[in-house]
């Protein structure tokens, strides 16, 4: 017996490019072979419990404009069928994983024993509904932002009761990730940042959440998680200066604190724009680290400014960012998770079958187009032109060679450099060929 709420919906299929079905995938074709891989495992689609069932169509300005049968959420019948609704949407979506935050999938309680408690009968729950359906956990994550106990953070709290309670619901939080098979661990600091530095110690904050993050590392090998751990960059919103502010900041942060071999990075469209940065700026510099995760996608409003968490619409931005993951070879344990929400106007149970259904046709556009740049080769080629003059024996010597050999060198062979195009535009042109 199902929920009936997505009743009159069929599951989505590929009919390809020339179907009009609105509700059918005309790109996403799990099973086609892109650069000898199913399309399925590259992208790894995951839905977010968050944006998708737990969110009741707030803004600052204006409370609940989603009335669904499982609101209130302040109940165990309640979460359950949250979660009936949920395995519903993964079956007419056909994508292979879910994300969660504990405050999405069960009712706050009164104290922490309570909220373990539910945690664990709804992670139950969820495990045996998730049997023999193709859809697993991608990666869990506790919610340490929405609570008024986290409004000074979490790791970085003042109060070492916060820090405490903040340690024992990671814990919780990562052994319910462990049973549900999750592929990964997810860190993001919402809270862990400041307000203002005049009532806070930066230093001290940043070595708490240095220790924190170690004892999350070394839980994840006592209890023998074989997933990756990830933190997750945004500069602000909600604190107004967050310390994972992007993903150069947090990579100087884990090898601080001597992570930088067991942390990776979950990078997100709208916080990578947020930090003043596209998009393949964020994935190539985790990249270049090997520090590339897992990818939260979706897209901000560029007029508003704000973090608006919108479904991905734009190929030419979604392919560059495809075309560095394979340049980086994949996502591994990560995959892409639709950290996006409808608007508070669309209500219907239809509109969000249709969000998810564009969001991947739109990913699997930019990925199929990433990969005919990548086998075409043309970038690559530029790429190796524009620094080909470092090839040469005397320029590779120069890099273990000092300033003042140098100099020499440039006076007796009369070294005189001349300016090359960076060709930028017929790049540009070249791009536009395959998006
Ligand atoms: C907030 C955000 C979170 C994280 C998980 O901007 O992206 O949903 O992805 O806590
Ligand atoms: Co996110």
């Amino acid at each position: 017996m199902t929920t009936g709420f997505f009743d009159g919906i069929a599951p989505v299929r590929y009919e390809g490019p020339d179907s009009t079905n609105e509700l059918a995938y005309k790109h996403y074709n799990p099973d086609e072979v892109i650069l000898g891989k199913r399309m399925e495992d590259h992208l790894r689609f995951a839905v977010a419990w968050w944006h998708s069932f737990a969110w009741e169509g707030g803004d600052p300005f204006g409370g609940q404009t989603f009335i669904r049968p499982w609101h209130p959420q302040d109940d165990m019948g309640r979460a359950k069928l949250k979660a009936d609704v949920a395995f519903e949407l993964f079956e007419i979506l056909g994508q292979p994983f879910y994300c969660w935050h504990d405050a999405d999938i069960r009712p706050e309680q009164a104290d922490f024993a309570g909220n373990l408690k539910t945690l664990e009968e709804i992670t139950d729950y969820m495990g045996e509904k998730a049997e023999g359906t193709g859809t697993g956990c991608l990666w869990g994550t506790a919610n340490m932002f929405s609570h008024r106990r986290w409004m000074s953070g979490a790791s970085t709290n003042p109060d070492p009761e916060v820090f405490a309670w903040a340690a024992a619901t990671v814990k919780g939080c990562m052994d319910a990730t462990h049973k549900l098979g999750g592929q990964n661990y997810v860190l993001w600091g919402g809270r862990e940042g400041y307000e203002t530095l005049l009532n806070t110690d930066l230093n001290q904050e940043l070595d708490h959440m240095g220790r924190f993050l170690n004892m999350v590392v070394d839980y994840k090998h006592k209890i023998g998680f074989k997933g990756t751990i990830l933190v997750e960059p945004k500069p602000q919103e909600p604190s107004k200066h967050q310390y994972d502010y992007d993903a150069a900041t947090c990579i100087g942060f884990l090898r601080k604190y001597g992570l930088e071999n067991e942390v990776k990075l979950n990078l997100e469209q709208g916080h990578a724009i947020l930090a003043g940065h596209s998009f393949e700026h964020e994935i190539a510099v985790a990249a270049a680290e090997g520090m590339l995760g897992s990818i939260d996608m979706n897209r901000n409003d560029y007029q508003s400014g704000w973090d608006t968490d919108q479904f991905p619409n734009n190929v030419p931005e979604v392919a560059l960012a495809y075309y560095h993951i394979l340049k980086a070879g994949g996502l591994g344990t990560g995959g892409t998770n639709f950290d996006a929400k409808l608007r508070r106007q669309s209500l219907d149970a239809v509109d969000l079958v249709a969000g998810h259904v564009g969001g991947m046709d739109i990913c699997a556009r930019g990925l199929k187009a990433a990969a005919a740049m990548i086998e075409d080769g043309g970038l690559e080629d530029a790429l190796k032109a524009r620094y080909a003059g470092w090839e040469t024996p005397e320029a590779q010597a120069m890099l273990g060679s000092d300033l003042a050999t140098i100099q020499a060198r440039v006076l007796s062979e009369g070294i005189k450099p001349e300016p090359r195009s960076g060709r930028q535009e017929r790049l540009e042109n070249y791009v536009n060929r395959f998006v």
